[in-house]
């Protein structure tokens, strides 16, 4: 029987939970009182950090009384739910964003003023949470945004890493070194340690068939771990709906092993427990990668063994039948990363609730959805099946029925075809055999999507032309990718935002929710105060990034330049190096001017930003070129040309290291052109090329990813494009490889550029050729069939520029054309056509 409630007296309980007030003066009092209490320090000696750290307390005492409300509604009305797996949440900072969204950034800035302190150096204090590497894993954090803000029950599952994404320092020579980054070191104030929320996960040991008639085994021995639960609020905008990222940690089963320590061995009993915690010490920090480490296998089946555990005990307390389980629930796999949750919930449905396969099939195949994000080959998932075997005998077993009964149907339907058969199954002969986690988690979907218009196109044309076929094109769709304009417009942009609202004539919160209104800023292109403001802003924007980068760094900008801003991963196929190659190639033509000619040159800075993947994974491989050695190109460049006395003024160059969600919100507001520049066919989507636009920045790309979409919104007169197209990549590739011209005669400007960095103009010279040889041997990334059109676009921008009236034009119409990109519309394409849930208002 159920306890009476309140206990107590009823007025008394109801009194003490109303919402907390949020006047200035109760601000004040609740900060004063966290100093007091929870910080334990004296008010009088308090620094930035300790306010900081008394700001969050007290936001963070609001965003849990909503929290908790959520949490109540939605274990009171039982609705559908959707989950969000994801091994990366790029976070970033979250006290400015809970600030905007609870709308109360304006009363907690008068609140710490009245105690001497300024918002703006509070903010500052906070470390970014940098549980990702890039694209993907920011993404995760823009869905979870506008799941909670537009009312959706949507909870996301990640690992709660000790050591985020490196910090990237950058040495003299340009050399990138990595140093940990222990982002948990001062408390972390938006996490809710849930010691009693903890499972217990299995690692290696033996599976054993009954043989009984039915499918089942049991797995037993080998290594327990438990994974204990750590819950961090996602406040939505404008509204009481606070969702949960719950974040695993792991740690020993016991404290440490009893029978080890009892017999005397205290090093062995310390080793056990130190391998159970190193699961979740440190996110990988390769992005596009895979490569069969045993350790990354267990992070996944970790968190995925967790999060269906976590997910099936709160669906067992609406006390539906197992069989209904896809009514109440939705998973989303982002990426292959997750796609052991397949076999997991079928084990779970076979083994433990004693299901017939072709009943956990059917949970399981409408349970799952499953986002892919790349196609470049080398970035697909494949896990030894040895190593399988002997972490997870179970799953192995159970991913070889699977695969039986796939090929069996396959089978059937194209009879004979065994060349079908042999690219389709789950398993890649070879030495070792290897298990393919894109095929494993298309089968085991309901629907399988990309993330932009043309990826997805060539997902269903490539990857998974088979599975199409097999399938049929329905089960295959797209969602394209999108941002919040939370956080990459009013949080990083707050001027714009202000004179959006005051020029629409409504408040923010109406337009960051709707955000296609923002079309209604296209007549004010044409008005010429309206004009004055919005350039007058982007320039303030510009400062405020030298200003940043002259205190972080000490380097002076300058700001009447036209700022060039390339900032994300560094790839082979991003092609930072054929920016890089064009700065050199302006530099070149800047020497040659007369002093007539420069007058008509308009000054340029151009930035970069962003982290290679470490060494260390393939240092002992024959050395292919790497992203590094692009960072240490860019550096030198930049050392000689910011001190050219006969170009400085009309070019500099800044590579600002250890790039990361708090820098963009700085560079992103500051950018008038943006390059995106991918070989055409190789970038998903992209999602900063979304946020330069939204704040009014141009964009100079390829006709690739989500830059198609972005142009076909604002309009191609209104983009910078270059560069051959996709269909046009395969051919020119086999081109390379069966009739290579010499770089010389297919383009010389390029092969000019490169002699230029061969002879030691940067220094270095022999460093830098690896690098240069891909381009000049293969390219695989098609510099030199780009190179031209690429400076040809580069001549433009700077012509359009030339025109500040038209170019300012250009930027009001791209911010007003950006609404299809917000991630509210995004996310709510996966909760309608994907996931069939629906919003659910808490008040
Ligand atoms: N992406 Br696969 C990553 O950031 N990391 C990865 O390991 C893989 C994809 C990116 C895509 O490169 C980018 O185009 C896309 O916008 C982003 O995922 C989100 O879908």
């Amino acid at each position: 029987g159920k306890e009476k409630w309140p206990r107590g007296e009823e007025k008394v309980w109801k009194e003490a939970m109303r919402d907390l007030d949020t006047d200035v003066s109760s601000i004040t009092k609740s900060f004063v009182n966290h100093v007091q209490t929870s910080l334990a320090r004296q008010p009088y000696n308090l620094d930035n950090l300790g306010a900081y750290q008394a700001a969050a307390l007290s936001v963070r005492d609001n965003l849990l009384v909503n929290w908790n409300e959520t949490s109540l509604q939605y274990t009171r009305k039982a609705p559908k739910r959707a989950y969000y797996l994801s091994l990366e949440f790029l976070m970033g900072r979250t006290l400015d964003n809970a600030l905007l969204n609870l709308g109360l950034k304006d009363k907690y800035a008068d609140g710490v003023e009245q105690l001497g302190f300024s918002m703006e150096d509070i903010l500052d204090q906070e470390r970014d949470a940098a549980l990702g590497n890039g694209g993907l894993g920011r993404l995760a954090a823009c869905y979870l945004d506008s799941s909670a803000s537009q009312e959706l029950p949507v909870w996301g599952y990640g690992l709660r890493y000790k050591y985020g994404i490196f910090q990237q320092l950058i040495s003299p020579e340009g050399n990138q070194l990595e140093a940990p980054d222990p982002w948990l070191d001062n408390q972390n104030p938006w996490e809710l340690p849930r010691l009693d929320v903890a499972y217990q996960v299995r690692f290696y040991g033996h599976a054993d068939r009954l043989n009984d008639g039915t499918p089942r085994a049991v797995w037993a021995g080998g290594q327990e771990v438990l994974a204990v639960a750590y819950d961090v609020m996602i406040p939505g905008c404008y509204t009481k709906t606070t969702n949960n990222l719950r974040l695993w940690e792991s740690k020993p089963k016991r404290g440490f092993d009893l029978n080890s320590f009892n017999a005397g061995n205290y090093e062995g009993a310390v080793e056990s427990s130190n391998s159970a915690a190193a699961i979740t010490s440190v996110l990988y920090p390769n992005d596009h990668t895979t490569f069969g480490k045993e350790l990354r296998l267990k992070q996944q089946y970790f968190w995925t063994a967790a999060s269906l555990a976590d997910i099936i005990r709160r669906f067992k307390n609406i006390g539906k039948p197992i069989t209904e389980f896809p009514d109440y629930v939705a998973i989303q796999l982002n990426d292959t990363h997750p796609t052991l949750a397949i076999p997991e919930l079928m084990r779970i449905l076979i083994d433990e609730e004693d299901q017939p396969w072709a009943t956990a099939w059917q949970i399981v195949t409408n349970t799952f959805f499953y986002t892919n994000h790349t196609v470049l080959p080398e970035a697909l998932e494949k896990w030894p099946v040895p190593l399988l075997e002997h972490l997870l005998p179970r799953h192995m077993q159970i991913i070889y029925d699977i695969n039986l009964l796939f090929l069996q149907s396959v089978e059937r339907k194209f009879p004979g075809d065994r060349d079908r058969l042999g690219r389709m199954s789950l398993i890649e002969e070879g030495f070792p055999k290897q298990v393919r986690m894109a095929f494993l988690a298309s089968i085991g979907s309901r629907k399988v999507n990309g993330v932009a218009e043309l990826h997805s196109d060539l997902v269903k044309t490539t990857i998974l032309k088979d599975f199409v076929e097999f399938e049929g094109i329905s089960k295959f769709g797209n969602v394209t990718n999108g941002i919040t304009p939370r956080r990459w417009l009013d949080q990083c942009n707050p001027e714009l935002s202000a004179l959006i609202s005051r020029t629409l004539k409504v408040d923010k919160a109406v337009w960051l929710k709707e955000l296609t209104r923002l079309e209604q800023l296209l007549p004010f292109a044409e008005d010429a105060a309206f004009r004055a403001e919005w350039a007058a802003i982007k320039q303030r924007n510009k400062e405020r990034l030298a200003h940043h980068v002259q205190v972080t760094l000490g380097l002076t900008i300058n700001t009447n330049a036209m700022f060039d801003v390339q900032i994300k991963r560094l790839h082979e196929y991003k092609r930072q190096t054929l920016n890089i190659l064009g700065v050199i190639h302006r530099y070149l033509t800047l020497k040659n001017m007369s002093a007539a000619e420069k007058k008509k040159v308009n000054p340029r800075v151009v930035f970069f930003a962003g982290k290679a993947a470490p060494a260390y994974y393939i240092a002992k491989l024959p050395s292919p070129p790497n992203h590094r050695q692009t960072i240490r190109l860019i550096v030198n460049v930049a050392r000689v040309i910011n001190a050219d006395p006969d170009t400085k003024d009309l070019l500099s160059l800044y590579f600002l290291p250890d790039y990361s969600v708090s820098l963009a919100e700085v560079l992103i507001p500051a950018s008038d052109i943006s390059q995106h520049i991918s070989t055409a066919g190789t970038e998903a989507s992209g999602t900063s090329n979304m946020k330069f636009c939204l704040n009014g920045g141009l964009l100079l790309g390829t006709v690739d990813g989500a830059n198609i979409e972005i142009a076909e919104e604002v309009g191609e007169s209104n983009v910078f494009f270059f560069g051959h197209l996709t269909p046009a990549v395969e051919d020119l590739r086999y081109q390379h490889t069966y009739h290579p011209v010499p770089i010389e005669e297919k383009c010389p400007a390029l092969a000019h550029v490169l002699n230029q960095v061969s002879a030691g103009l940067f220094g270095d010279a022999d460093v830098y050729e690896p690098l240069l040889n891909t381009i000049r041997q293969g390219d695989h990334y098609l510099l030199s069939d780009d190179f031209d059109s690429y400076i040809a676009a580069l001549a433009m921008v700077d012509e359009a520029y030339l025109d500040r009236t038209e170019w300012v034009k250009k930027s009001i119409r791209t911010t007003a054309k950006m609404g299809k990109f917000s991630s509210d519309r995004a996310i709510m394409e996966y909760a309608e056509s994907y996931w069939n849930i629906e919003p659910l208002s808490v008040v």
